[in-house]
C-alpha cells in the first residue's frame, strides 16, 4: 500500500462550482447520477483526476452533453482520469452502487433497513466519482427517489426545496445546501423513521427547526439529546458568539456506525449510543456522553464545517479544537473539576500509551497509509490539550480574540493548523513559534522536578527539566513551550504569598503560571516565611508526565489541603499508585502486603467529608485501573497488578467499613432524578457498593440489583456480581437483565461488555460462547466493541492470559471483521500492538498473532498499516 505525505500536498487542479446528485434508491443496485461544473485552477494540469471506489460500476460519462470516448478516460485503482479536460465543462456521470451489500459502513449503506451515509474521511468516493478531498468545496443539490412506503423520510443537507409523488409507489425530495462544503460533509438518509421536533430561537431572533429522527419506538429516548442540543446552541452563542446558520438542524440515529457521530452539514448522523438515553437503558455516564457528543457535532458547524481542513493531515484543526470546545461545554454543565479529571484519565489511559508506542504520531501527522487510522486519541484528545494550552497562555479573552480573527479570516475556507495558530498570534501580538512544535513532535514530554528550600533567605527554588522521548521516525526532539500552573501551599493549607524573582511566569488566579521553554528551567520565589509544599501542574496544564521529588507526606498533605481540586485528586492517586507498585513488588517477592496507615487515614478523612461533594469523593476513592498501573512499570506484571489492586481495595474496605456502610445508606435516594446532585450521590453510593462487595458482602449487591430502578444502579450491581463469588446471584441477575432488555440493543451491548470484563478465570470461555450467541454479530460495530473491544482493551488480566489464547481469539476476530469492515477491524487490533511492554513469553505470543495477520490474503490497508508499524 501507498504512503501519503503531507510534504507532497498540492492545491487542487480543478474546482467544482456546483454538483447536482440524483439518487434512485433501490433494494438492489442504486443508481447515482451526478452533474457537476468543473473549472480549471492551474494551467499546467491538463487532466482531471477524480476519486472513485475501484468496485464502482461506471455506467456513463458525458462532457458537455457528449459521451466521452474511451480514449479520453482511464481508470486505475481509486482514480478516474479524464484526459485533456477543457478550462471548464459540465460532467455527467452515472454509476451503480450496492448499498445493500456495504458492510464497510463507508459511503452509502443500509442500517436497520434504512439508507444512510458516512463520508468522512473518504467515503464519498464510494458513492460517485469526485475530487474527494476537503479543499474541494462545492454547492450540493440532491434529489432522492425511493419507495414511499419503505422510505417515507428522505433527507439530505440544507433545505428541502421540493418533494412529491412519482407514481408506482415512489416519491422524491430535493434538498439544496446553500453553503459550499467538501464532499466529506455530504449526507443522505432514506428510511422509515419517527421524529422528535422542537425549535430554537437564535439570539438574533431566527427560528431554527430541530428534528431528531430515530426508530419510532425510540423517540421517547431522544428528549435528553434534544435538550442537550438546545443547551449547546445557546452556549456557543454565549461563549463564542457563534450562531447556527440554517433553518433546519437534523439528527438521525442509526444502529450501525463505525464511530460516535458525524457532523454532516445540517444532517448529523449519529450512532444510537450517543442519542438515545432514558434512565432505564442509559447510565449517568451515558447521559453525559450523549450530551458531550451532541454538543461536539453541533460545535463542528463552525469549527469544521464553516472553516474546514485543507487536507487530512490538518484533522486536528477541527477535531482538537472541537473536543476542547465540547469539554468546556460539559465542564460548564455540572462539575468543572470532575470533567477535567475524566478527560485527563482518558488521555492517560489511551493517548499516553499511543504516544509511547509504535503508532506514535504528532497531532498533525506527516504521513499515513489509511487516513481512517488517524482518527486517534492523539489527534482528538492531545489535540484538545494543545488548544487548551493556548487558551491558558493567551487567557480567556485572548483566546476569544484569536477565535474571532480565525473566523473573520477563514470563514468558508479549507485551512491548516498553522492558519489557526497564526490567528491566535496575530489577535494577541503573541509569539507561538516554539509552541508550534506541539503540532510537529510526537511523544509525551517528561518533566523532572526538584525543589530547594533555603531557610536562611526564605527562598524557594523549583528546577524543572523537560525531555521529549524519541518516537518512530523522530529521534531528535527540541524542547517545547508549555504552561505550568503552580501553587505554593503553606503549613495551614493556605496559598502562600511570594515573589517570583527568577524564571518566566506570572501571577494567575489559580496560582503561578510558569512558562517552560528550555530543557532546563529554574524558578526562584522569595518572601516566603516557611517551606512551601508545591502543588504541581494544577489543572493538568500541559499533557506531560512528571517525576517530582515530593515525598509521600507532602502528597497526603496536598490530598487534604490543595485548593485546586485536580491537584488534590492527583496527589491522592499518586499515593495510591505508589502503594500499588509497592504491593506489586511484594506480591512478586511473596512478601507480606502492607498498605500504610497514612493512606488509610487520608481516605478516612475523605469519607468523613464526603457529603460536601460526593462525586468528588467517589473520584478520590476510585483506584487507578489495572492498565494504568501497568503503564507505570517497565514490564507489565499482569497478575501481580490484579492481586495488588484487589488487596488495596480489600484493606480500604475493611479499615473503613463503617464509613462505607454509612455512606451507602446516606447516598441512597428514594426518588430517582438526574440533577447533578442526585448523580453525584449515586456515584458515591456505587463506589461504596464496590467496597462493600470487597468485604465479602454478597447480599448488598443482590439487593441493589433487585431494587434498582435505573441503569446506573443496575449496572453497578452487575459489575460487582460478575466478579463476585455468588454464582447463583450472578446468573440470575444476568438472565433477568437479558429478558428485561432483549429489545434494547444498547442495553444488550452492556450485557455483553460486562461479561467480557469479568476477572473470573473462565472469562475467555464465556466470551467465546457469547461470540456464538444469537444476538452477536460481526457486522455491528457496537456489538463488536461491547464483546471483543471490552475483553481485549478493558480486561488486562484475562486478555493477557499467559497461554496466549486471548491473543489468538482477538486475531481470529480481526481477520473475520477485516473482510467486512476494515475500519473497525483496525481499531479492534490495537490491544495487540504494544507487545514490547510485556514479558518475553507474552510479547512473543502477541507478535505471533500479528505476524499471522500480516500473512492474511487480501488484508485491508487499514489493518496492514497498524500491524506492520507495530512490528517495525
Ligand atoms: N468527524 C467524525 C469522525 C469521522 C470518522 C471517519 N472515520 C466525528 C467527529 O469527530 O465528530
Ligand atoms: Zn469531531
Amino acid at each position: 500500500p501507498q504512503t501519503i505525505f503531507l510534504k507532497d500536498y498540492e492545491a487542487p487542479a480543478f474546482a467544482v462550482e456546483s454538483i447536482a446528485l440524483c439518487f434512485d434508491l433501490r433494494e438492489k443496485g442504486t443508481r447515482v447520477l451526478s452533474t457537476m461544473t468543473v473549472v480549471r485552477q492551474s494551467e499546467n494540469m491538463p487532466n482531471l483526476v477524480l476519486d472513485g471506489d475501484p468496485q464502482m460500476d461506471l455506467l456513463s460519462i458525458k462532457l458537455d452533453g457528449t459521451p466521452l470516448p474511451a480514449g479520453r478516460i482511464s481508470r486505475a485503482g481509486e482514480q478516474l482520469t479524464i484526459k485533456d479536460m477543457p478550462a471548464s465543462g459540465v460532467l455527467e456521470i452515472e454509476v451503480e452502487i450496492e448499498p445493500q451489500n456495504n458492510a464497510r459502513l463507508e459511503g452509502l449503506y443500509k442500517s436497520g433497513g434504512n439508507f444512510c451515509t458516512q463520508c468522512e474521511a473518504q467515503g464519498f468516493r464510494n458513492i460517485t466519482f469526485f475530487p474527494d478531498r476537503p479543499d474541494v468545496m462545492t454547492r450540493f443539490t440532491v434529489r432522492i427517489e425511493a419507495d414511499k412506503a419503505a422510505y417515507p423520510v428522505l433527507l439530505s443537507n440544507g433545505n428541502r426545496i421540493e418533494q412529491g409523488d412519482l407514481g408506482a409507489g415512489r416519491h422524491f425530495a430535493v434538498w439544496e445546501d446553500p453553503f459550499k462544503k467538501p464532499a466529506y460533509l455530504f449526507a443522505l438518509v432514506a428510511g422509515d423513521l419517527g421524529v422528535l421536533s422542537d425549535q430554537f430561537t437564535t439570539r438574533s431572533g431566527r427560528t431554527v427547526a430541530l428534528h431528531i429522527y430515530a426508530k419510532a419506538r425510540d423517540l421517547p429516548k431522544c428528549q435528553h439529546a434534544m435538550d442537550s442540543l438546545k443547551r449547546a446552541m445557546r452556549w456557543d452563542e454565549e461563549v463564542y458568539g457563534l450562531e447556527y446558520d440554517l433553518d433546519i438542524y437534523n439528527i438521525v440515529a442509526v444502529s450501525d456506525f463505525n464511530m460516535g457521530a458525524m457532523e454532516n452539514k445540517s444532517l448529523n448522523i449519529f450512532n444510537t449510543k450517543y442519542v438515545l438515553a432514558d434512565p432505564q437503558i442509559a447510565t449517568d455516564t451515558d447521559f453525559d456522553n450523549v450530551e458531550g457528543v451532541i454538543a461536539h457535532e453541533y460545535f463542528h458547524n463552525w469549527t469544521g464545517n464553516r472553516v474546514t481542513c485543507r487536507d487530512w493531515f490538518q484533522l486536528s484543526l477541527k477535531e482538537g479544537l472541537t473536543v476542547f470546545r465540547d469539554q468546556e461545554y460539559s465542564a460548564d454543565q455540572a462539575s468543572r473539576s470532575i470533567k477535567r479529571i475524566h478527560d485527563v484519565k482518558t488521555l492517560r489511559a489511551f493517548q499516553f500509551p499511543e504516544d509511547a508506542g509504535p503508532l506514535a504520531h504528532p497531532i498533525r501527522p506527516d504521513s499515513y497509509i489509511e487516513i481512517n487510522n488517524f482518527y486517534t486519541v492523539t489527534v482528538y484528545n492531545k489535540g484538545a490539550e494543545v488548544i487548551r494550552m493556548m487558551h491558558r497562555l493567551l487567557g480567556v479573552e485572548g483566546f476569544r480574540r484569536g477565535m474571532d480573527l480565525y473566523f473573520q479570516r477563514h470563514d468558508g475556507q479549507a485551512v491548516t493548523c498553522d492558519d489557526f495558530v497564526a490567528a491566535m498570534e496575530d489577535a494577541n501580538g503573541a509569539d507561538l513559534g516554539q509552541f508550534r512544535l506541539w503540532y510537529a513532535q510526537a511523544g509525551t514530554p517528561e518533566l523532572t522536578i526538584e525543589d530547594h528550600w533555603e531557610e536562611s533567605t526564605g527562598r524557594y527554588e523549583l528546577h524543572i527539566k523537560q525531555s521529549v522521548p524519541q518516537t518512530p521516525g523522530q529521534t531528535e526532539k527540541a524542547p517545547m513551550h508549555m504552561p505550568f500552573l503552580l501553587g505554593l501551599i503553606g503549613p495551614n493549607g493556605q496559598e502562600m504569598d511570594a515573589e517570583l524573582v527568577a524564571g518566566e511566569g506570572t501571577r494567575h488566579d489559580a496560582g503561578w503560571l510558569l512558562h517552560i521553554r528550555q530543557s532546563d528551567n529554574r524558578y526562584q520565589f522569595s518572601g516566603l516565611g516557611s517551606r512551601p509544599i508545591p502543588s504541581l501542574l494544577r489543572g493538568f496544564s500541559a499533557p506531560v508526565t512528571i517525576k517530582a521529588s515530593l515525598n509521600r507526606a507532602d502528597k497526603l498533605f496536598l490530598t487534604a489541603h490543595d485548593s485546586d481540586p485536580f491537584a488534590r485528586w492527583e496527589a491522592c492517586q499518586d499515593v495510591m499508585i505508589e502503594t500499588l507498585l509497592d504491593l506489586v513488588k511484594a506480591v512478586d517477592a511473596g512478601q507480606p502486603l502492607d498498605v500504610g496507615q497514612d493512606l488509610i487515614d487520608a481516605c478516612e478523612k475523605i469519607l468523613e467529608d464526603a457529603q460536601s461533594d460526593p462525586a468528588f469523593a467517589a473520584e478520590l476513592m476510585t483506584l487507578p485501573g489495572e492498565a494504568y498501573i501497568g503503564q507505570m512499570m517497565d514490564v507489565v506484571a499482569v497478575d501481580a497488578i490484579h492481586h495488588a489492586r484487589i488487596h488495596l481495595r480489600h484493606v480500604l474496605a475493611h479499615a473503613l467499613e463503617s464509613h462505607w456502610r454509612r455512606l451507602y445508606r446516606e447516598m441512597t435516594d428514594t426518588v430517582f432524578g438526574l440533577s447533578p446532585e442526585q448523580k453525584s450521590r449515586r456515584a458515591l453510593k456505587n463506589v461504596a457498593l464496590i467496597y462493600l462487595a470487597a468485604l465479602g458482602d454478597n447480599e448488598t449487591a443482590r439487593t441493589h440489583y433487585a431494587q434498582s430502578n435505573n441503569m446506573t444502579d443496575r449496572l453497578a450491581a452487575l459489575q460487582v456480581l460478575v466478579n463476585g463469588s455468588d454464582d447463583a446471584a450472578r446468573d440470575a441477575a444476568f438472565a433477568d437483565f437479558y429478558d428485561r432488555f432483549e429489545m434494547e440493543d444498547l442495553a444488550i451491548d452492556k450485557w455483553f461488555a460486562l461479561q467480557a470484563l469479568s476477572d473470573k478465570p473462565d472469562t475467555l470461555k464465556t466470551v467465546r460462547t457469547l461470540r456464538n450467541h444469537s444476538a452477536f454479530s460481526l457486522r455491528n460495530p457496537n456489538r463488536l466493541r461491547a464483546l471483543v473491544g471490552s475483553f481485549a482493551s478493558g480486561n488486562q488480566l484475562r486478555f493477557h492470559a499467559v497461554s496466549g489464547e486471548g491473543y489468538a481469539f482477538l486475531s481470529d476476530i480481526v481477520k473475520h471483521v477485516d473482510q467486512l469492515n476494515p475500519q473497525t477491524a483496525a481499531r479492534l487490533v490495537l490491544p495487540l500492538i504494544r507487545h514490547e511492554r510485556y514479558d518475553p513469553v507474552r510479547a512473543g505470543l502477541m507478535r505471533k498473532q500479528l505476524q499471522a495477520l500480516l500473512n492474511v490474503d487480501g488484508l485491508s490497508k487499514d489493518v496492514y498499516e497498524i500491524v506492520s508499524k507495530s512490528l517495525m
